[in-house]
This record gives C-alpha cells, structure tokens and sequence, in this order.
C-alpha cells in the first residue's frame, strides 16, 4: 500500500552537515550518492508508470518533460518538497556564496530503450543549470546497464553567456564527441563510471561537468528522473534574445 501523505514525508531529513559532506564529495568525487532515498513502495510506482509508458510507445525511447507529464507517479511531488528542494538551496548556498534562487526545476525522465536506446547515449554534454539531481528509476539488471559517465568540474561557472555558448560548441561537434568517447574508453583517465542503482539520489555540477550515459540494451529499458537546477544565465540578453530570434 502506498501512504496517502505526500511523497514528502517519506523522503530521508538531511543535516546541515550532511549536505556539507555532500558538498566536498561532489568537489572531490565529482558526484555524491545518497543510497535508497526513495523508499521501495514509491520506487515501484515509478517503475509501474515507466513500464507503462515504454508499452503505449511500442518500446522506443520516450521522454517526460516537466512535472505535468509525470503527475501522480511521485516525482512531480517530488519537485516541490520541500525535504527535497532544501538540498538544492543549501549547496547552492554552499557552492556559490549567495542566497539561492527558488528552487524550480527543469524537471525530466528519460526511458532509453528500443532503437533510440544507442541514438540517445555517448552525446557529451554540459547542463544549462548548476546543479543536477539524477534519480535512477529502472536499470537494467542483464546485459549493457548504461552507466553514467563524468568528467567531473571540467570547467567554471562562466561570467558570460557567450563564453558559455562557446563551450557547448566545442563540444557538440564529431571531432570532440569521437575523442571523448576514445577517452570514455581508455584506462588512463579522468572519467568518473558511475554503476546507478534504483531509488539511489545521485547529485553533481551539471553546468560544470562533461557527461553522457552509456546506451542499454535495445530490449532492455534504462529510465532516469532527472531535476535540473539554477540557471547561470537567466538573465542574459543575448540568451534571450536568441531565444526570440
Ligand atoms: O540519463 C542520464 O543518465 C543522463 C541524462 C542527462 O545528462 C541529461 O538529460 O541532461
Ligand atoms: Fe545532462
């Protein structure tokens, strides 16, 4: 049975020192895990809406966006608890000095599988938005598991939006994606594998940090939850400006 309360008064109360911990994990590591943070009962009702999902779209890859797409399955109550955005502003706090803006989320799930599964991975990346909270919501338990892969604080929180756009240039062109996939491959590297496990909370710089998911197996089906947070450049003009161009 799943409680009627909120998914809210469920969710593990972290200290502040908990989320300081957190803080240097993310600096050190690149990323930090907080293991089971969605209990079993609320997990498998993610996992009932994902396997849904994956059925009525004759199992191709399918993406959720924003928490009106996901309502009822426990994730849009998770963007607005307040257990849950507390963590967001305090190592926004902690990370940048000033009072976070408030916690609203750019809020995704991603269920990779079929032939979009491949389509979807290795694509390199950096986030628009500093902080990102990925919440594994069914791993493939054979074959590929498509685990998540970090170069981790690759670079700064650009003063400039126009510095920011020239990063992502750099990066999304064949050239870039085929020597990080080379090095994503090589021993001797800088690359964070992260193997996810279900209900487990994982958080790192998404605006700071080169990363991708490897791809599953076409019959098997990867799902992810992910929540985005703080935009560096929201009040850039230009970014504005190329948005109504
Ligand atoms: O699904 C994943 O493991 C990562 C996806 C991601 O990085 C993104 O959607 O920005
Ligand atoms: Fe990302």
């Amino acid at each position: 049975m799943i409680d009627d309360a909120t998914i809210d008064a469920r969710l593990p109360v972290l200290s502040d020192g908990a989320i300081q911990q957190m803080f240097a994990e993310i600096n050190t590591k690149g990323f930090c895990c907080i293991p089971n943070y969605i209990n079993a009962n609320d997990l498998k009702r993610m996992q009932v809406f994902v396997s849904r999902a994956v059925a009525s779209s004759q199992n191709e890859y399918v993406v959720f966006r924003g928490s009106d797409a996901v309502s009822g399955t426990g994730m849009d109550e998770l963007a607005t608890s307040a257990e849950f955005t507390s963590i967001f502003s305090r190592l926004y706090t902690l990370a940048f000095g000033n009072t976070p803006p408030q916690v609203k989320f750019y809020q995704i799930l991603r269920c990779l599988t079929g032939k979009g599964a491949a389509r979807n991975s290795l694509i390199f990346h950096y986030d628009s938005y500093l902080i990102t909270a990925l919440i594994p919501v069914t791993i493939p338990g054979t074959g590929k598991r498509g685990d998540f892969l970090l170069f981790p604080n690759t670079r700064k929180v650009r003063a400039f939006y126009a510095r920011n756009l020239l990063d992502k240039l750099l990066l999304d062109n064949r050239i870039t994606q085929f020597m990080l996939r080379k090095r994503a491959r090589s021993r001797n590297t800088s690359l964070v594998r992260v193997h996810m496990v279900p209900g487990s909370l994982y958080l790192f710089w998404g605006y700071r940090s080169i990363h991708t998911n490897e791809p599953c197996d076409p019959e098997s089906v990867r799902a992810t939850a992910l929540f985005h947070f703080a935009d560096p450049h929201s009040d850039s003009s230009l970014k504005a400006g190329l948005r109504h161009a």
